[in-house]
């Protein structure tokens, strides 16, 4: 046993340092299978002390830190490079619900804590935690923060970063920053939270968080809607706002040819309407209470958007029951694609206005230069966020379509440049987009994020590789 591998035992116990190349498999791969790296140790902490010990460790022993918390990162944020010299912070052992304040609707939390126990613990407690995501049964709120999540009700509720109050950091040299404060207003100065939400594990290990709890809507009514095209599906959106106002949760949509993915690859998927239509959007309301009102609404939005042929066909849900399977649909997205091959993946954001639009000229741009590549398009339409992933023609060699997915990329993040848009909406730069950074961002921009970085993490140690690009770290 090294010193380094020594200490960190003496702190945390030989179990809780694993070493073997069987015990760390499961934190060394991405969950798309896209990236392998290796570590000298995978720890796993039991309190933010250990997680300030093991950092001051760190530091002395010069060794990179990859923090970790359910590893369900798009990005590859969460996977050490292939050195071998990484530590991995496996913040899962915190998982403690630390407090619930049901008056000043917050919960308070450690970072390892799985995002779908806290929305339990919230409902518990007669209120709601609203981010919600395919993989809230296994990612953590550490993660959560650390990748500014979205997800499926960000229309209605944010991201979240809207969705937190405070937040405690240990930093790159072991110092705990308490800044778990549950206030709704604070103008005393540099808004530090914020920069440590989205910052992927680079500027310090966020071990708990205050977060925001709303009223419990009792009232769901949700519908899937079978639209011709994006621009249908925009127009849609409009005539649903003006119907239904905030109430309105989440409109997602879906291309017909990601619908024919999802029927072949999820065994349990259901189509509730009679064909495969052009195009899809499952639209949920929710309110406090009055369901056959918040239902009323919905059919008078769907009977407007079929006078305006906007709307090809409905299916609303008369139940949970039948609610759920709608969303088993548009949560098996991620695993449909990962069961028919390696994808090019794009998430990004653009103007609302410009979505529609963007479909089509990228589709027509990645064809001429790969016949036969096959657009799956997703996402979540209301907040300007698709899910752009493209797979090889039926058939094709993947080390080819591998070889030529660059190009594609690059053609999909110049028009995503021309609208102003970001080449990365809500799954973050990790190691995915590190090496576009100099590419997208402002130079200006770039030297503060390298500045703040340096002030941070002097050595570099706090997952190396991501999210800053290489030109600029120190
Ligand atoms: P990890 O993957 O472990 O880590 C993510 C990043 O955060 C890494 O850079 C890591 O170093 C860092 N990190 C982790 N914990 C800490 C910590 N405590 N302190 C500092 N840094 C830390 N994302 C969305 O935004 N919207 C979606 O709809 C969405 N859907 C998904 C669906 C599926 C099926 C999957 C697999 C992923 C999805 N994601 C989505 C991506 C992902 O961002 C989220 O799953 C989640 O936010 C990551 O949490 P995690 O605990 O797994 O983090
Ligand atoms: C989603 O919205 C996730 O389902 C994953 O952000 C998107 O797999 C993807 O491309
Ligand atoms: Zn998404």
């Amino acid at each position: 046993m090294d010193d380094l591998i020594a200490e960190l035992a003496g702190v945390l116990g030989e179990a809780n340092v694993l070493v073997s190349e069987q015990d760390q498999a499961p934190f060394i791969t991405d969950w798309l299978g896209k990236y392998r790296g290796a570590a000298r140790a995978v720890v796993r902490p039991g309190s933010t002390a250990d997680v300030a010990a093991v950092m001051r460790i760190c530091a002395r022993h010069k060794a990179p830190v990859v923090p970790q918390g359910g590893n369900t990162s798009m990005s590859g944020g969460a996977t050490p490079d292939a050195s071998g010299q990484a530590i991995i912070l496996s913040l899962t052992r915190l998982n403690s619900i630390r407090n619930i304040d049901a008056v000043g609707n917050t919960i308070t939390v450690d970072a390892g804590v799985v995002l779908a126990k806290v929305q339990q613990a919230a409902g518990a407690a007669g209120r709601f935690f609203p981010l919600s995501l395919g993989a809230e049964g296994s990612c953590t709120i550490g993660g959560n923060l650390a990748a500014n999540a979205g997800g499926v009700a960000v229309l209605r509720y944010g991201t979240m970063r809207e969705l937190t109050l405070g937040l405690e950091v240990v930093l790159a040299d072991g110092r705990v920053w308490d800044g778990l404060t549950a206030l709704r207003k604070d103008n005393t100065g540099y808004a530090l939270r914020d920069l440590f939400i989205g910052s992927e594990g680079t500027l310090g290990v966020i071990t708990g968080a205050v977060l925001k709890l709303f009223a419990r809507p009792h009232a769901r009514a949700s519908a899937f809607v079978a639209v011709r095209d994006a621009a249908a599906a925009l127009a849609l959106l409009a005539t649903v706002r003006d119907r239904c106002g905030d109430r309105l949760t989440a409109f997602e949509f879906m291309t017909g040819e990601c619908l024919a993915l999802i029927l072949r690859h999820i065994g349990d998927a259901r189509l509730p309407l009679a064909a495969t239509p052009p195009a899809a959007v499952l639209i949920e309301l929710s309110d406090q209470d009055d369901e056959p009102e918040l239902r009323e609404r919905l059919e008078a939005a769907l009977a407007e958007g079929i006078e305006a042929g906007l709307v090809l066909d409905a299916a609303i849900a008369q139940d949970g029951t039948q609610a759920k399977a709608f969303w088993r649909i548009r949560e098996g997205v991620s695993e449909a694609l990962v069961r028919e091959g390696k994808a090019a993946k794009h998430d990004v954001s653009m103007p609302v206005s410009a979505m529609a639009e963007f479909v089509a000229v990228a589709d027509a741009a990645v064809r001429r230069v790969a016949p036969g590549v096959r657009p799956i398009v997703f996402g979540h339409l209301g907040d300007g966020n698709l899910h752009y992933n493209l797979l090889p023609a039926e058939g094709q060699d993947p080390a080819a379509f591998a070889a030529i997915a660059p190009e594609l990329t690059r053609i999909v993040h110049d028009e995503i440049g021309r609208r102003r848009g970001s080449i990365s909406a809500e799954h973050g730069i990790g190691q995915l987009r590190v090496d576009e950074m100099p590419l997208r961002k402002a130079p200006l921009e770039l030297e503060l994020m390298h500045q703040l970085k340096h002030l941070l993490d002097p050595a570099g140690l706090l997952n190396p590789g991501k999210l800053m690009p290489a030109a600029t770290k120190n």
